[in-house]
């Protein structure tokens, strides 16, 4: 990673007055610090190929060619290449996959039982969904060892940023490791700036052969040819395709898996790249070929124009061509999709996307959950369920340094369907004791029997156990940290009491509005700190990958009006699918069609993606006065600001539209 050795050829007779890059010394010192208005940057982005069945292979020593699928219930979850090439893919029905590929092997998930301590991987679990729920953990587990094994190969910090974007995928922010490079590599570079004048260019590269390896390299804009002479952008990309090579290596030899992976200079356009070419290959997508790059996609194939605002733009201007929205002038497309929308819009689809890679990956909550079909009549059931929740959970805080006391959650939360209906209740894991399993049962008992206690808790459709609050323990000696951790506690102690004391905390406390707006470090690291959950739905796999958009949710924005008209839109749509694709079914909260063999997981994947993206705005507004609401109860629709989406509802206001997939 830190040779020197240069992958480049000078080119002979290249004499004559040098002409300056057009990069500044003020863009080098940027590059070093990793900013977001570098015009240098170089983020990529790696993502896993076919993860679960890479994950299952492995486990198994299954031989490289061999088609393979991961199973859960009826589905298919994750297909693998040779598979693929027999025509498979994630929504195949099992016979049907087994007549197109009679050689596939079918792994199911792992799955936890009642009275079982641990997931196990089971031969009758396909038959099992009312007494089993999916374990995640085998594939969280190669998760964090490919995390762990990245981390190693780059530099330490704050050379190195790493951001886990969903269990399969990171980002890495290669710019300061780039810098650093670049500086030995040419020292020409690394005094100070003729007349110390930071606006002062750069001298050119000494070079104009780049030797790119087996990468892929997307074409370049009709305004450039190969011939042009690189400047510094293309070497740091170079370079940046040294080491991620280098990582995507030490991932396979110690670990045995493939990845692909996209270079670019931002996340947006890195993660495009890492899906141009699959499986096993990485892509880089010079600056000099954002454009041509972009040309070949339909714009409703960028993230967050999948959806409703995509539609709306392709009604608002007759096209979903990005070649042609590209004439529209910025204007133009303010006054039709509101004034955040249409800047952000108009840079978009030119590449530009300047949303930065977050590395801290310390988890924030972790929730279990099942939904029940046919729905569960009684308090043993559900009881039995809560043992598996809390167990699940519990497994998870032991890797976590809960038992060292490393970190340790501070709230439980119980979410309980019936209809319509979401219900939570919220209480503090008291801060005064040591965490285990016992104690954890006793208190989602006693939120169950606060949902009991309200009536209306049969037939229940979906239970959710979640914990949250994440926060470091104390060991040791108790620096000025400790004491803000104990002054944490007493509020939440105080919390605690104030419920026991029958004070019921009031709705105002819990509604967005009415939320404390006091935002500090703490809490914006809390903000973006990834959550991780498992359920019946894994909700992990990248549906988010933090790009920066903006909020739909203005009211005087075009988009937010409209989007009353959707509900009508949704039903035609809806009913035009079910007549053409029985098999299928219209989402209405992501626009897709879905297999109905997946209708269900789709729409609790969506059902934790609300619950997250709650939890999210919960710690991630309120500093101080954290809401321990007692309960919430939250009809399906209505106008209330406390209302949480029922299955397949819409987003609330300030809340960010995530798509699936
Ligand atoms: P993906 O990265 O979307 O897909 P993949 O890794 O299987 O294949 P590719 O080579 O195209 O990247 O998802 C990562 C894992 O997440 C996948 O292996 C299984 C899981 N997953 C689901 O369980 N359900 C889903 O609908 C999707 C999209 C993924
Ligand atoms: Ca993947
Ligand atoms: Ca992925």
């Amino acid at each position: 990673m830190y040779s020197s050795q240069p992958f480049i050829t000078s080119s002979p007779g290249a004499a004559g007055p040098r002409k300056k890059s057009k990069f500044t010394f003020k863009h080098l010192t940027l590059l070093s610090q990793s900013s977001v208005s570098c015009p240098l940057r170089v983020i990529a982005h790696i993502d896993l190929d076919a993860f679960y069945a890479q994950c299952e292979m492995v486990r198994l020593g299954v031989a490289e060619d061999q088609p393979l699928a991961v199973q859960q219930w009826q589905g298919l979850i994750a297909v693998n290449y040779p598979a693929r090439a027999c025509g498979l893919s994630r929504f195949i029905v099992i016979p049907e996959a087994k007549k197109l590929c009679p050689q596939l092997i079918m792994q199911h998930v792992a799955t936890w039982r009642e009275g079982d301590d641990k997931w196990a991987y089971r031969p009758d679990s396909s038959q099992s969904i009312n007494t089993d729920k999916v374990s995640l953990d085998p594939y969280r587990l190669q998760s964090r060892r490919i995390l762990a094994t990245i981390k190693e190969t780059l530099p330490p910090a704050p050379l190195q940023k790493v951001e886990k974007a969903s269990i399969d995928e990171v980002f890495l922010d290669l710019s300061a490791h780039i810098h650093f490079v670049l500086l030995e590599r040419y020292p020409e570079l690394a005094g100070p700036p003729p007349y110390d004048d930071p606006l002062e260019n750069l001298p050119q590269p000494p070079s104009t052969v780049l030797d790119w390896q087996a990468d892929a390299l997307v074409d370049l804009d009709s305004s450039q040819t190969e011939d042009d002479d690189p400047d510094w952008d293309d070497i740091v990309m170079l370079i940046g395709s040294e080491i991620v090579r280098d990582v995507r290596k030490a991932i396979r030899e110690k670990l045995k898996y493939t990845c692909s992976a996209g270079i670019a200079r931002n996340k947006m356009m890195a993660k495009l790249g890492s899906g141009y070419k699959k499986p096993n290959s990485q892509t880089i997508v010079r600056n000099r070929a954002i454009q041509h790059f972009l040309s070949d996609f339909k714009f409703t194939k960028i993230r967050n124009l999948g959806g409703k605002l995509g539609e709306q733009v392709v009604s608002a201007f007759g096209t979903d061509q990005l070649t042609e929205l590209l004439t529209v002038p910025l204007d133009q497309l303010k006054a039709k999709v509101g004034d955040d929308t249409g800047t952000w819009l108009h840079g978009v689809i030119r590449g530009e996307d300047t949303s930065e890679v977050n590395s801290r990956t310390q988890i924030k909550s972790m929730l279990s959950a099942k939904s029940f079909r046919p729905s569960i009549n009684s308090i043993d059931q559900a009881e039995k369920w809560l043992r598996i929740f809390v167990a699940d959970i519990y497994a998870r805080l032991v890797e976590e340094g809960v038992v060292e006391n490393k970190r340790r959650p501070k709230t439980m939360n119980l979410h309980h369907r019936q209809g319509g209906q979401t219900r939570s209740k919220q209480l503090p894991i008291s801060s005064g004791r040591r965490i285990d399993e016992g104690s954890l049962l006793e208190l989602a008992k006693t939120l169950l029997g606060q949902v009991i206690v309200d009536g209306r808790a049969w037939p229940c459709a979906n239970l959710s156990l979640s914990v949250g609050g994440f926060e470091d323990g104390v060991t040791g000696n108790r620096g000025i940290g400790g004491f803000l951790v104990r002054g944490d506690e007493a509020k939440t102690v105080n919390s605690a009491q104030r419920l026991q004391n029958g004070h019921d905390s009031t709705d105002e406390e819990f509604r967005w509005g009415k939320r404390r707006k006091v935002v500090d470090e703490t809490n914006i690291q809390r903000f973006f700190n990834k959550s991780e959950s498992t359920g019946e739905y894994d909700e992990d796999f990248g549906a988010d990958s933090g790009f920066q958009t903006p909020e739909h949710n203005d009211a005087t924005d075009p988009g937010h009006q409209q989007s009353s008209n959707t509900e009508q839109d949704d039903q035609s749509k809806e009913q035009k699918l079910h007549e053409q694709q029985p098999e299928r079914y219209f989402c209405k909260a992501c626009h897709k069609s879905i297999p109905r063999t997946e209708e269900a997981e789709h729409q609790d994947w969506h059902f934790a993606k609300d619950l997250e993206n709650e939890d999210r705005h919960q710690t991630g507004t309120d500093m101080i006065g954290h809401p321990y609401s007692n309960s919430v109860v939250k009809p399906k629709r209505g106008g209330s600001s406390t209302t949480r989406p029922g299955r397949g509802g819409k987003t609330q206001k300030g809340q960010k539209k995530l798509a699936f997939g």
